[in-house]
């Protein structure tokens, strides 16, 4: 394979949702419009301007990195909820999980949540990130069954040349022991508006940019709910923010339950209490004052 899979928004997601198994990568083109986009740089481009290179070698040296999205701009619901985005995610990680109650054996179905967001901004003079697989933060086996799913989408174009993500086509399907190595990776090429989804267990790394002109990309891993978000959202995004999101971003956001049983506030759905349901005065056998 010299080329990751391209394929236009109005794909079929059952095909998506195949690449994906097959290749663990893909390119939606046209994946946001250029209002969108436009409205990102406006959002975002302040707080990317303000930031300092990263200061560790892995996260890049020459690289920005600007992250609690969903609290710096309002502009992501249509980026996290496209079709192919969510729906791809939903496919590969809503899968029932079987186990047993008693003498009842049942399946419970896991819904997925926002783990990460941030604008990566690579530079001039930026190498090449390690390849690595972003569920080892899970410490997940492989190969087993996908906890995440990520998105990049490109704000500016993506080349060879200046750093677009290397992905190593099919090395979700790789065991433990065998490692990436930098020649089997493909860089995504792609303009500015087109989106890589790629999931958890696929080598991948930031590219070199050997250009003047810096590599701009977006990414949000959404995982398995029953996993921990690696970025905290319920600190990163103020309450007043959430409440502005629809009821499925917020939550995606995390204000959700996670069956069979996660999640919970006095035992009620955490949406309930986002909208304002004082908890306190929730019936639950606690004394309620005079
Ligand atoms: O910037 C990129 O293209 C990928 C970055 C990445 O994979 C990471 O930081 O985990
Ligand atoms: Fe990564």
């Amino acid at each position: 394979m010299t080329e990751l899979t391209r394929v236009r928004p109005d794909a079929a997601l059952d095909d998506v949702v195949e690449i994906l198994e097959r290749d663990g990568a893909v390119i939606v083109e046209d994946f946001a419009d250029a209002a969108t986009l436009q409205g990102l740089w406006a959002d975002l481009e302040p707080a990317l301007e303000a930031c300092a290179y990263s200061g560790n070698w892995y996260d890049g040296l020459r690289t920005r990195r600007v992250s609690s999205l969903f609290a710096r701009t309002a502009r992501l619901t249509p980026v996290v909820t496209q079709r192919l985005y969510l729906g791809a995610a939903r496919a590969l990680m809503e899968r029932p999980v079987p186990m047993w109650i008693g003498k009842s054996r049942i399946e419970v179905t896991p819904n997925i949540q926002i783990s990460t967001t941030q604008v990566i901004q690579i530079h001039r003079g930026q190498g090449k990130q390690p390849l690595h697989r972003d569920d080892a933060l899970h410490l997940r086996r492989h190969p087993g069954p996908t906890s995440r799913v990520q998105l990049m989408l490109g704000m500016s174009e993506f080349t060879a040349a200046n750093g677009g993500t290397l992905i190593i086509p099919g090395s979700h399907h790789w065991d433990d022991e065998r490692g990436p190595d930098p020649a089997e990776a493909i860089a995504t090429e792609m303009p500015a508006g087109s989106g890589l989804i790629w999931v958890g267990g696929v080598y991948h790394g930031g590219g070199g940019n050997n250009t003047d002109v810096p590599r701009t990309g977006m990414t949000i891993a959404l995982d398995l709910a029953n996993l921990r978000q690696e970025e905290n959202q319920y600190l990163a995004v103020p309450r007043e923010r959430v409440l502005d999101y629809p009821e499925e971003v917020q939550r995606l956001l995390g204000y959700d339950r996670y069956p069979p049983g996660l999640g919970w506030v006095e035992m009620h759905d955490p949406g309930e209490i986002l909208d304002g349901l004082d908890h306190l005065s929730v019936p639950n056998g606690a004394p309620q004052p005079a």
